[in-house]
């Protein structure tokens, strides 16, 4: 179901209705072209495929600021002296945005609900009321929450890291931020809770003991999931790769690395991945590698879309436009049988330069429209017998007799051995690349 448009006292986004689908041959800029939530691909519609998610944190707080000089919008709902009047105004411009726009999650950390309080018992305070407004803004529209985190990177005590932190105090202090921010991600019904690593890491060996700080990372979200589920939380805890950015070395640096972490911990059945597309490159792999080592492990909870800038290192949260990402990100979900109780999340930012108001509609509307595309190619591509013929084809060996005892441990390396002997040489099998990357394109852009 669609949310309803809620509309407030204020209306932040007055010369803007809700974003209607006008189809390919439209060119109004606030339309969407491919993206038609009840559209049926395969078994589910469209809506249902994607359970995209706006952000809060760049959508609402972006300011265009970087390293360089300050912001280029000032946004008229956090111009208030007080931060729990600038809160409150912000919410309901979000909720405003939301339902416009027709995405039907949001995503949020505590900091950006709510603003930090003088003490613990201030900022547990204001998020909590901040939450009850949430939830009655929920009620009002349907939308949901796709997931909650703590922000435990910004705050200056967490420069050392938060649950890798080397001061038991500021670990207690991480810990407080996750035990509120758990309760309201429970409060307003969320269907995941995320963290990334934020400062987990380190900037250099010579002061770090980086064994214990990993045990006690493991020990932190030990606690985390144990008090999740002791409240209530039946949703996926997500953890968010990320190699590098803050800290020089961080250790959630990649699927694989948290896979493993994770396993190493027993943590694996309460925990799934969240990839972020801009995460990958900078981890040197691409979007879809990272999506696959989720989807091999039976772990692949949600997704970060964005896009990074092939030319440069850093983590530049663009909005997904690159339509092979897209498509490609798209096989390995559809493959998996979709995204479960994930979701879509634009953890996109506008560019310094992009200063109207109506940026932040266009950029979505675009990001929504290439994922719809994305959908509806992928759909295809996984459907084409040329394509799945070849990858089955290529291992067609292991399903041999002899390659099902392989594979059942029934071998021992003196059989395979043996086997290497008798038959001797392999005949070399072409892996088709050129061929598939043709057809691909063939089937994308072909007459
Ligand atoms: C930062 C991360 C962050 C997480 C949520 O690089 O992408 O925004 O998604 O803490
Ligand atoms: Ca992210
Ligand atoms: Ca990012």
């Amino acid at each position: 179901m669609q949310p309803s448009v809620f509309q407030g006292d204020i209306a932040y986004f007055p010369t803007i209705d809700r974003i209607p689908f006008e189809g390919p041959g439209s060119d109004n800029p606030l339309a969407f072209k491919a993206y038609n939530p009840g559209q049926v691909v395969g078994d589910k519609t469209m809506a249902e495929h994607l359970r995209f998610a706006a952000c809060y944190w760049h959508t609402f707080h972006g300011t265009g600021a970087d390293p360089f000089g300050p912001g280029t919008r000032a946004y008229v709902w956090n111009q208030h002296a007080d931060p729990m009047d600038a809160a409150r105004a912000r919410l309901d411009a979000a909720f405003e945005f939301f339902t416009k726009l027709g995405v039907p999650f949001y995503c949020f950390h505590d900091r950006d609900l709510a603003p930090a309080g003088s003490s613990v018992a201030e900022s547990e305070h204001n998020l909590q009321v901040l939450t009850d407004l949430a939830k009655a803004r929920q009620q009002a529209t349907g939308m949901k929450l796709l997931w909650g985190t703590a922000n435990m990177f910004s705050d200056p005590r967490y420069m050392n890291g938060a649950a890798t932190n080397p001061d038991l105090l500021v670990v207690s202090h991480a810990a407080a931020q996750v035990k509120a921010a758990l309760e309201a991600t429970v409060a307003l019904d969320g269907e995941n809770y995320v963290f990334w690593g934020g400062r987990e890491g380190y900037a250099c060996l010579l002061n770090t003991n980086t064994q214990r700080e990993l045990e006690h990372f493991a020990r932190f979200l030990t606690m985390a999931r144990d008090y999740g589920r002791s409240i209530g939380f039946n949703g996926v805890f997500l953890i968010e790769p990320k190699p590098m950015e803050p800290m020089f070395h961080q250790y959630d640096f990649d699927a694989q690395t948290v896979i493993g972490f994770l396993r190493h911990h027993d943590l694996d059945r309460d925990f799934k991945l969240n990839i972020e597309a801009n995460h990958a490159t900078l981890a040197g792999h691409t979007f879809a590698h990272e999506l696959q080592m989720c989807v091999d492990a039976g772990m692949l909870g949600s997704i970060d879309a964005n896009r990074g800038n092939a030319q440069n290192g850093w983590d530049t949260d663009q909005f997904p436009t690159d339509m092979n990402d897209c498509i490609a990100a798209m096989q390995v979900v559809l493959a998996q049988g979709g995204l479960g109780r994930g979701g879509l999340n634009f953890d996109a930012k506008l560019r310094r330069e992009s200063t109207d108001l109506d940026d932040l509609f266009i950029a979505h509307i675009g990001a929504m429209d290439a994922f719809a595309r994305a959908l509806v190619i992928a759909d295809k591509l996984n459907n084409d017998s040329v394509l799945s013929k070849h990858k089955a084809a290529r291992y067609s060996s292991f399903d041999t007799a002899l390659g099902r005892d392989f594979a059942a441990g029934k071998l021992s390396l003196a059989d395979l051995r043996d086997h290497a002997a008798k038959e001797g040489e392999p005949t070399a099998q072409s892996g088709k690349q050129e061929l598939i990357e043709n057809r691909v394109n063939d089937l994308v852009f072909g007459g």
